[in-house]
């Protein structure tokens, strides 16, 4: 029976996020559309399958089928992302790190990550995450003048620290990493160089965004830039493949989500397409057109610029929170997140800082003009937020605009 004809009630449930996910604005830098055929993978009878082990080496019989599209997700990530060595089966970023984390250090060991506040992900030493009471967690910062990373700062603290494995790669960082900067301070100290490319993974398949291939380990989820399903992936060179493996599974996971790998392979053969070169230069360009209007109208964003996906506007000057901000902004139909700024004198719960993404609103087919548009909304909901017609009205607007760039 359908979803429909069985449970009506969660059916409505999902009718009305579809209606209101082609509604509105989607600017949650970490979120995207994820295709139709990805969406298909996912909904597959693949959900059915045990596959604990890896291809040819199941703990279950029956995987014919499932080792050859599991086999196809590897070959697909090796070659999209130019490394020898690729696990598909972690369920998510978290899971992906914690295996990460397991497969180059021992419980107690010291690592170094970029301070949360500054832009690092919660699973990069955070106190209240397993990274920071597991392990020993010492942080770097972005620069106070800059708030960008300076990496004769970050070599200081390597030198000083000695950490076992350092990671770059953030939730919140709107500039280039250099990774090649980052392999050389591994290199000096000793340290494994872990680089989380979830955010950017898209962009770097796309050709936007310098390759991290000189890492140790990279870590990603593949629904971020790179629009495949909710999951993740680790990748790497060849001789880490037996560490890796084994701290996925059956180090850290139990049963592959067979399903949601048949998707990956799906994510990996659409950004392998030409078009998703073009759509990887656009998000970039958006992000860029949409930062420039924001700074034109009086904003400030955090960095100066962007040269990703995203933009980090530092509220302080407008008198507004960002929990305030995105609240305003969710009324008016535009979806985005509040989020802390380095030094942010607030708490993660309220911030200073809003962050905004543009891969969703590139999955529909907007362009720079359409990024000016919602900056205007932006700033004019920023500046009123309680403003309840202007609200209203830019909901509508919203609206409009969505129905000229439909999904799904
Ligand atoms: N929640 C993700 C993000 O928004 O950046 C990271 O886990």
């Amino acid at each position: 029976m359908s979803l429909k004809e069985t449970d009506s009630l969660v059916y409505g449930l999902v009718e009305k996020e579809l209606e209101y996910q082609k509604k509105t604005l989607r600017l949650i830098a970490s979120e995207n559309y994820a295709s139709k055929a990805v969406m298909e993978a996912t909904g597959s009878i693949l959900t059915n399958k045990y596959a604990e082990g890896y291809p040819n080496k199941r703990y279950y019989a029956g995987n014919r089928y499932v080792d050859e599209i599991e086999l196809l997700a590897i070959e697909r990530a090796k070659k999209l992302f130019k490394v020898g060595h690729a696990n598909v089966q972690p369920h998510s970023g978290s899971s992906a790190n914690i295996a990460a984390f397991f497969a180059f250090l021992e419980v107690g060991d010291k690592f170094m990550g970029l301070d949360l506040p500054h832009g690092g992900h919660l699973t990069h030493g955070s106190s209240v995450n397993f990274s920071g009471k597991w392990f020993n967690a010492t942080s770097y910062s972005v620069s106070k003048e800059t708030e960008a990373l300076d990496y004769d700062e970050i070599r200081k603290k390597a030198i000083e620290e000695k950490p076992k494995l350092i990671i770059c790669g953030y939730t919140a960082y709107p500039l280039i990493i250099d990774f090649k900067a980052f392999r050389e301070i591994c290199d000096e100290v000793g340290a494994v160089m872990m680089a989380d490319i979830s955010h950017i993974a898209g962009l770097i398949a796309g050709g936007a965004y310098p390759s991290p291939a000189m890492a140790d380990v990279i870590t990603t989820t593949t629904h971020k830039t790179l629009r495949g399903p909710r999951g993740a992936m680790i990748l790497g060179p060849e001789e880490n493949a037996k560490r890796i493996d084994k701290a996925v599974f059956p180090g850290t996971q139990g049963g592959p989500l067979e399903n949601v790998i048949c998707a990956k392979a799906v994510c990996f053969h659409e950004a392998m397409q030409p078009e998703f070169k073009g759509y990887a230069a656009q998000i970039v360009k958006n992000a860029k057109v949409l930062a420039d209007e924001l700074v034109a109208s009086g904003l400030r964003l955090v960095a100066g610029k962007t040269e990703t996906h995203l933009v980090l506007l530092d509220l302080t000057p407008k008198g507004i929170t960002g929990k305030d901000a995105q609240m305003a902004l969710e009324e008016a139909g535009i979806i985005t997140n509040r989020n802390t700024i380095p030094f942010d004198t607030r708490s993660p719960f309220i911030t200073s800082g809003l962050r905004i993404g543009t891969a969703a609103t590139t999955t529909r087919g907007m362009k720079e003009s359409e990024m000016k548009e919602i900056a205007s909304m932006i700033v004019k909901v920023i500046e009123n937020p309680n403003d309840s017609e202007l609200k209203l009205k830019t909901r509508s607007n919203v609206e409009e605009l969505c129905k000229r760039f439909q999904v799904y």
